[in-house]
């Protein structure tokens, strides 16, 4: 009788992705996220659109890292390696944390001071890794460990490592299987520029095998301050509020043009305050809670929606990349206090306005 129970990626998609049967798989069955129907956002928007969220937040770590966390720290296991290194705005220094702690090998992640979501650095330390915070940037932080990496024995798992896509592609392949079809659009925030790459990746492998008849265009979208791709420049000093993607100048640059071109898609930018709108309205009218950089989709399909740009009743597809937990400062920035009262009936009662 074969197990119905949920595998993890690579067992699930093992014929598209490099492993063997000797790979040792490290997994903590990351994958088989909820592709969760947004109706709320469609009416806020264009009723006619058929909208979907993948909320990659519901991931062991929670965020989409955990899917190209299994296959480098499996694959580097495979090498003989005992250690991994990554530069991180916080997701990706969480995610190999955890699974180099699941393999049983030691990780050094170096931060950005200042620039990472209390979650994330608290999920670094928990695991085990070693925390470096550099004062600087996260840019500044990639070119450091990627010397490191070339001259001493610890492997990169950065998106730099062709691995971390391999398993990345695995959310496309997930949305087809959940929709039935690929969407029309794939809305998905950049940073580093690997997740839009990789989806890109895995709908033209799906398409390829007959899995799909159709593809997206890619939609990506910016923080306004770091806005690297979009203004086809690099940005030495990023600001914004979604500090995942605080990245002037991403690794996977040139792959994120070309996605964008193959699908016919297009990236753009929106302000930290078009973020933490979009940010709120998901947490208050779909129930779904995000970080700021995850709210860029919403951002991103509120703006396009105004602009015109998708035709009625296309479906839409919004990768929601990380857990809203990560970052409770902004939560609690971004809403109402709340408010102290004494341990009385009436002084209660008087606050809810009954
Ligand atoms: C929640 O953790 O780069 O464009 O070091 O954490 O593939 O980089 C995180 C990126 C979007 C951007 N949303 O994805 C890191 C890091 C969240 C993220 C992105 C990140 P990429």
């Amino acid at each position: 009788m074969t197990s119905r129970a949920w595998p993890g990626i690579i067992e699930r998609y093992r014929e598209f992705l490099p492993v063997s049967a000797k790979t040792p798989v490290v997994t903590l069955l990351e994958g088989n996220t909820p592709l969760v129907p947004a109706p709320r956002l469609a009416e806020a928007t264009d009723p006619s659109l058929k909208v979907y969220m993948k909320c990659e937040g519901f991931n062991p770590t929670g965020s989409f890292k955990d899917r190209g966390m299994t296959m480098a720290i499996s694959k580097a296991l495979e090498a003989g390696s005992r250690a991994v290194i990554c530069a991180s705005t916080g997701n990706t220094s969480a995610s190999a944390a955890a699974f180099a702690a699941r393999a049983g090998i030691a990780a050094f992640v170096m931060v950005p001071r200042g620039g990472v979501a209390l979650g994330k650095l608290s999920q670094a330390a928990i695991h085990g890794a070693r925390v470096l915070m550099v004062e600087g940037s996260f840019d500044q932080a990639l070119a450091i460990v990627t010397q490191i990496a070339e001259r001493y024995p610890v492997t990169l798992v950065n998106s730099i490592n062709p691995f971390r896509l391999e398993g990345q592609k695995t959310g496309a392949f997930e949305i087809v299987d959940q929709l039935g079809r690929a969407p029309d659009y794939h809305l998905i925030p950049v940073g580093n520029a690997g997740n839009i790459t990789a989806y890109w990746r895995g709908y033209k492998e799906y398409h390829r095998a007959g899995h799909a008849k159709e593809l997206p265009r890619m939609v990506g979208f910016q923080a306004a301050g770091a806005a690297p791709i979009y203004e086809d420049r690099v940005i030495p000093e990023p600001r914004t509020v979604a500090t995942a993607i605080k990245i002037g100048n991403p690794a996977n640059w040139g792959l994120a043009v070309e996605a964008k071109k193959d699908s016919d898609g297009w990236i753009d930018v929106v302000t930290d305050e078009e973020i933490l709108h979009a940010y709120r309205l998901l947490a208050r009218e779909e129930g779904i809670f995000m970080e700021p950089a995850s709210a860029a989709s919403v951002a991103g399909l509120i703006k396009s929606v105004k602009a015109g740009r998708f035709e009625r009743g296309a479906t839409l597809v919004l990768t929601l990349t990380g857990h809203g937990l990560k970052d409770p400062d902004t939560a609690l920035e971004s809403a109402s206090r709340p408010t102290t009262v004494p341990a009385e009936l009436g002084a209660v009662l008087a606050q809810l306005g009954f």
